[in-house]
């Protein structure tokens, strides 16, 4: 599990960086310190010895791989992505595109048993389980690491950042990310995305960009990936969350769907949300007079509606910008 890896694919000024490893098992004073340090250095870090049974995660990945292998026209049943259900190509309402096909689902039970069965008709119940087993133990995980930084960041309520995706009404998502293996001959998408951002334009021969380059907005990330590469981070992100008052980083990063490999890339993304009402403000032990507060508060529901506006790439905490 990554909380994301590098893996360079031959995209220019794109080099193999070392990830930062975090052994859940460490004593846990030191490994709190170390995630802590590696929020603070790269805003991702890979985490072993998580507890997450490779049995549940492997059923995961069927029953993904179950719904993606499905004809067109039936995929086309659990979407379009209003922004949940099933998407194609198309990211967000802004006009983004990418190449893979995707399912992005709310992990509230209810929802997802709503969606079941357009999803799997031959097994809703079975893929409802799977999936309500693998967003909960995703939770808990992301519980356990989002305490850790609280302990590592010395704040008063170490359950600050953990029970924002603890309240029964958080706003957390399981997003699946299919990219198919490219053809050599097809024509490069390097026109796609954020066309301000250098960056998003680099593309190779081998690869094309699958997900634009983004920094998520949630509270944490949790992502699997199957052995294939294509994922991408910037080693280092011009901004912080606003909750930690941008002394941790979030991440910049994206897919490549690639056409070295023998078989296409699966990522499965836990998107760790707060309650929409929930207030997003920084705990007050990281604004000190040398760190003056650098947002404004907002609700998460403001930030989604905000950030639904606009393009994948653009940085939407600069519109809470103080100063
Ligand atoms: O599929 C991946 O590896 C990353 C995709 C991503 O960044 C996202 O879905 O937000």
């Amino acid at each position: 599990m990554v909380v994301a890896s590098v893996e360079p694919v031959g995209v220019e000024r794109i080099r193999a960086a070392s990830v930062p490893v975090i052994d859940l098992s460490w004593r846990r004073e030191r490994a709190a310190k170390l995630i802590v340090r590696a929020c603070e250095e790269f805003g991702f870090f890979k985490v072993v010895n998580h507890g997450v049974s490779d049995d549940l995660v492997s059923s995961m990945e069927t029953e993904a791989m179950n719904f993606f292998s499905l004809p067109a026209r039936e995929k086309q049943q659990a979407g379009p992505p209003n922004p949940l259900g099933y998407g194609v190509r198309n990211i967000g309402f802004t006009g983004d595109i990418g190449d893979l096909e995707y399912l992005l689902l709310n992990t509230n039970p209810s929802f997802i048993s709503q969606k079941a069965l357009s999803i799997c008709k031959t097994n809703p119940t079975k893929f409802c389980d799977v999936v309500n087993e693998y967003a909960s133990s995703m939770r808990e995980l992301a519980t356990e690491i989002l305490e850790m930084i609280g302990e590592g960041l010395g704040l008063e309520d170490v359950h600050g950042l953990s029970k924002f995706i603890r309240d029964t009404e958080n706003d957390s998502l399981l997003r699946f990310n299919h990219y198919t293996v490219i053809q050599q001959d097809e024509p490069y998408n390097n026109h796609n995305h954020n066309n301000n951002n250098p960056s998003s334009k680099s593309t190779t021969r081998n690869s094309k960009i699958g997900f634009g380059d983004h920094s998520d907005p949630q509270i944490i990330t949790v992502l699997h990936s199957n052995d294939v590469p294509g994922l991408q981070i910037l080693a280092s992100s011009p901004d912080g969350p606003a909750l930690t008052n941008g002394r941790l980083m979030s991440v910049r990063h994206r897919a490549m769907a690639i056409s070295r490999s023998s078989s296409s890339r699966l990522s499965m993304i836990y998107f760790g949300g707060p309650p929409l009402h929930a207030q997003i403000c920084a705990f007050p032990e990281t604004v000190t007079p040398q760190a003056p507060r650098r947002y404004k508060s907002f609700t998460w529901a403001e930030f989604k509606k905000a950030m639904y506006s606009l393009r994948l790439g653009y940085n939407r905490l600069d519109l809470y910008r103080i100063g």
